[in-house]
């Protein structure tokens, strides 16, 4: 029986400018991440080490990243084999100027590697290099007793065609494909072959499943592979949340204090989540929901406000507002069919009066 761990995507060196203040320090997640692969890898008891393209978020990262890599690779003493991906390409991958540890084997085009050791052959598919994935992607009948794929590139989806094609799977005979490129872990098995995204081991951007896992996948030669999800990066959806998404019922609320405070409760520096307010605004003071989203954003890594709850028909507190629904009620007895339309125009005028923000 062989252990392998697979994971992917990796993106050292990513900027995350849209973390603002947080990027820094997801970057070093980042870090911790990769460190893990390698923590749980050996915990398991894996052999080998696939990592499926996007090592690298880009061929320009700096070289405290390649080094960090290197000798992450290098204390391992795993064998591991790196594919280019889209992000770090094979014309211009950091591993292309450095010298690499004797663990780590860096593949630049389509090749079969023969890994006798571990009774194993792995064909190795770096992105950039599709035009001779078709014809690699085959069982050799006379090869090694276990045979797998590493690839990076994406399979058909709503989005577009892929550079991948299912069939190529189905009519490989080798016993797993271990594919890069999408950021969560997705199952693509075609018949007898076990093939998966692992995704990335932490979180890249903030729709990928979480928390970010890697893949253990057990082979025993004319089995099907065996796929187990290892959790590997600390970034999280609150709890109830689905897909990242979690509704909150604002009706219960006299203020935005009260709201603020129960919100607040629901975050770490590690959550991430599509917050969605539902029910009936009933306190006198407005909401504001940029406001609540500036309040929100410092207690957590990444939040998106929407808004689907109905506000309170705000009643007129001064003279000028007074007048204001005066002129809106008359001129809505004029006209009927437009009366709801004077309405909002009314509740938008008070909302914006008394400091809210659209
Ligand atoms: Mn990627």
């Amino acid at each position: 029986m062989l252990r392998i761990a697979h994971t992917a995507d990796v993106h050292l060196g990513r900027a995350f400018s849209y973390l603002g203040e947080a990027a820094q320090r997801h970057q070093e997640r980042l870090k911790r991440a990769f460190r893990r692969v390698f923590a749980e890898a050996q915990a398991q008891g894996c052999q080998l080490v696939l990592i499926a393209g996007d090592l690298f978020d880009s061929p320009r990262v700096g070289r405290h990243w390649v080094e960090f890599a290197l000798s992450t690779i290098a204390e391992s003493r795993l064998p591991v084999i790196v594919i280019p991906g889209n992000h770090d390409p094979a014309e211009r991958h950091p591993f292309r100027e450095v010298s690499l540890p004797s663990n780590l084997h860096f593949v630049l085009q389509t090749t079969r590697l023969p890994l006798s050791d571990l009774d194993l052959e792995v064909v190795a598919c770096p992105a950039g290099d599709e035009a001779r994935w078709q014809t690699a992607l085959r069982r050799d009948s006379g090869g090694a007793p276990l045979q797998i794929a590493v690839m990076h590139g994406s399979m058909p989806s709503a989005g577009g065609q892929g550079t991948i094609r299912p069939e190529w799977v189905r009519t490989c005979m080798l016993d797993y494909v271990a594919l890069g490129d999408w950021h969560s872990p997705q199952d693509w098995t075609q018949g007898h072959t076990v093939c998966y995204y692992s995704g990335a081991p932490e979180m890249i951007m903030p729709r990928q499943q979480l928390p970010a896992v890697m893949l253990v996948v057990e082979l025993v030669a004319k089995q099907l592979a065996q796929v187990a999800k290892v959790p590997i990066g600390e970034t999280h959806y609150p709890e109830g949340a689905i897909n990242g998404a979690l509704d909150w019922d604002i009706s219960p609320y006299d203020g935005v204090q009260s709201l603020l405070s129960d919100l607040r409760a629901l975050l770490t520096p590690e959550t991430v989540v599509s917050l969605r307010l539902t029910g009936r605004w009933q306190a006198k003071e407005p909401l504001n929901l940029q406001v609540l989203e500036e309040n929100l954003q410092p207690s957590c890594l990444w939040l998106e406000l929407e808004s689907a709850y109905q506000p309170e028909p705000l009643p007129p507190e001064t003279p000028f507002e007074r007048l204001l629904m005066e002129l809106t009620r008359t001129r809505a007895e004029r006209e009927p069919d437009r009366a709801s339309f004077y309405h909002e125009a009314a509740q938008t005028a008070l909302y914006l009066l008394r400091g809210g923000r659209l």
